[in-house]
């Protein structure tokens, strides 16, 4: 009995269509330093609702010639600095990453298009276990530092004080 629940399990976690649904990408917008920028970032929140853990392996998009994930990381001199993150960001079983200024971040390397306030484009956010999901992400140059809290329309916001540690 206990190894048909184990298998059970485990076929659940090898199929693709069952994984991808269960990431969620909420909140998405991208920034950029002014109109001649040469360079953006994206933020966003993901849920991972599955059991298992995931990484976020890579991103593409065509206004961009490389794409990479990167984070914040505070060198010896105090500086603060954006680090490429190696083998990608790691989510664990049910667990909200956030995406966010002076954090974590989807960079943007080589524009091939001026984004403009208003604008948007296609993301491609690539996963370790589920399928490949595309987003379309606005350019928001107003929204403040604060991340969330001027929009007052995300739900997910009430779910539990542990979705709030990734900053
Ligand atoms: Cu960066």
């Amino acid at each position: 009995m206990s190894i048909k629940t184990t298998l059970f399990a485990g076929l659940l976690a090898l199929l693709p269509g069952f994984a991808s649904a269960h990431i969620v990408i909420e909140d998405a917008y991208a920034r950029v330093s002014s109109a001649m920028a040469q360079s953006g970032a994206v933020f966003m929140t993901i849920y991972n609702h599955n059991d298992f853990a995931e990484v976020l392996t890579g991103a593409s998009s065509d206004v961009a010639v490389r794409v990479e994930l990167h984070t914040h990381l505070q060198d010896s001199a105090g500086v603060m600095r954006m680090v490429e993150i190696e083998g990608g960001i790691p989510m664990a079983a049910d667990e909200t990453v956030l995406l966010q200024r002076g954090g974590l971040h989807v960079m943007l390397l080589g524009l091939t298009r001026t984004l403009a306030h208003g604008d948007s484009f296609s993301l491609t956010l690539e996963f370790q276990n589920s399928d490949p999901i595309t987003i379309e992400v606005p350019v928001d140059l107003e929204r403040g530092a604060d991340h969330g809290a001027a929009g007052g329309q995300m739900d997910h916001g009430n779910h539990g004080a542990g979705h709030h540690h990734g900053g």
